[in-house]
């Protein structure tokens, strides 16, 4: 289905919906970590990335990377620009969050192969094999990998099946058979970046509601995620007087909307709960326990603090007055990650020249940028959000137009990039 207006757009567009035909599920995108389809997605990447004229490998955590070697004349020791986004997904999940920025880049390299053109700095475009968290709840585990910050406790924790990571690890083939110091030895040294770049698309409406396809991030708002078991007393539903019941939902539920409330207390906090379950619930038991997650995230550290402050004391009040126990578990948060001024200004000034307002605006979800923000400066280009800007939802779209823009602007990027002085 070939766009003559917008071939390369609509090239990428094409890939991304070849792509999620590996879906985990029937009649919707899912594409956990290591799951077939998600094996299967890897090596088409690496198929494309190869034809596109990249050297390509496959690390201890199932990154692939492609590398679009450096000019000769750049010599032996020329440094890496890196690129890339994740592409796994969340369950029925769209299919550009994430393999838009690995799908462009290979687009962009195989266009400057064909036409002969070299950079004077390699660059390596990477697929990240896992950063939605979906079957180990972690949260950019294979970015994590490559910025040298990989938790050991990771590989003992286990998916819904009980299967451990080191075992998925293991059973998946990847180079190192999920052996510690190979996920150790998988990081890049810092010294050989010129910096990380990522585009990705908005999940927002503000580009759409601008009128703008594409934006220049200024920061990616940080996250905390947290695990929350209540727990109270099973008894029976028809006999149990309504004053003396300690009802883990009932419970659950003041938490939940306590979240709601707090999280609606400053602009840019936000605070969600994505999972609930009553383990082993009947429909005649007052719930003995619920188990519920909590995302909380702001623009600023201090505001997201100071939220789950309040909300994990708050939880604990409710608890006590309802005769239940509550144990909050915090998943490793996330600082807020500033993108380099830099970098931001290279993109802007490619914008201008093509006539368009280099509009900035900050990301309020979480991207592999955040994690390798660690280890070197980043930047991001955001590609705007068809249907009212939703995302995590199979209605998520972008157009060939767009998608085009996003293109040439990224090549215009990459032709005049200029490492930091
Ligand atoms: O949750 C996030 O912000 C990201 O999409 N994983
Ligand atoms: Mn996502
Ligand atoms: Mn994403």
């Amino acid at each position: 289905m070939t766009n003559n207006l917008h071939p390369l757009g609509q090239s990428i567009l094409d890939r991304a919906e070849a792509l999620a035909r590996f879906s985990d599920m029937e009649g919707g995108l899912t594409c956990a970590f290591l799951t077939p389809a998600h094996r299967s997605a890897q090596a088409l990447l690496a198929q494309w990335m190869e034809a596109a004229g990249m050297q390509v490998r496959t690390d201890a955590i199932g990154n692939v990377i492609g590398r679009y070697a450096a000019d000769a004349a750049a010599g032996g020791d020329a440094r890496v620009l890196m690129t890339g986004s994740h592409f796994d997904t969340v369950r029925n999940g769209g299919r550009y969050d994430g393999r838009l920025g690995i799908l462009l880049p290979i687009a962009v390299v195989g266009a400057l192969h064909a036409a002969g053109i070299r950079l004077p700095y390699h660059l390596d475009v990477v697929g990240f094999a896992e950063e939605e968290g979906l079957r180990f709840k972690t949260s950019f585990l294979a970015s994590s990998v490559l910025a040298g910050r990989f938790d050991p406790a990771l590989l003992a924790r286990t998916d819904a099946d009980g299967v451990t990571m080191r075992e998925a690890l293991a059973a998946s083939g990847l180079p190192g058979n999920g052996e510690l110091a190979a996920l150790q030895a998988a990081a890049v040294d810092p010294a050989a970046l010129l910096g990380f770049v990522e585009v990705h698309i908005e999940q927002g409406p503000v580009l759409l509601d601008k009128g703008l396809a594409l934006g220049v991030v200024t920061q990616i708002a940080g996250s905390s995620r947290f695990q929350v078991r209540v727990e109270g007393q099973a008894s029976h539903a028809g006999t149990t007087p309504m004053g003396m019941r300690r009802d883990a939902a009932a419970g659950a539920a003041e938490m939940i909307l306590l979240v709601e409330a707090r999280c609606s207390a400053a602009p840019t906090l936000v605070g969600t709960v994505g999972q609930l379950q009553i383990p082993d619930g009947s429909s005649n038991v007052i719930p003995a326990a619920c188990t519920f997650s909590m995302d909380i995230r702001a623009g600023e550290d201090g505001i997201r603090e100071a939220a789950i402050a309040d909300i994990v004391a708050g939880i604990q009040q409710i608890a006590a007055r309802r005769g239940l126990s509550a144990h909050v578990d915090r998943v490793r948060p996330v600082q807020n990650a500033p993108c380099a001024r830099w970098l931001m200004d290279q993109f802007g000034a490619v914008l201008r020249k093509r006539g368009l307002p280099a509009f900035e605006l900050p990301s309020g979800a979480g991207h592999d940028a955040m994690m390798m923000q660690r280890i070197t400066d980043v930047a991001m280009l955001f590609v705007r959000c068809g249907n009212g800007g939703i995302s995590h939802n199979p209605l998520e779209t972008i157009t060939a137009e767009d998608a085009q823009l996003a293109a040439e602007v990224f090549v215009d990027f990459l032709r005049h990039f200029q490492p930091q002085g």
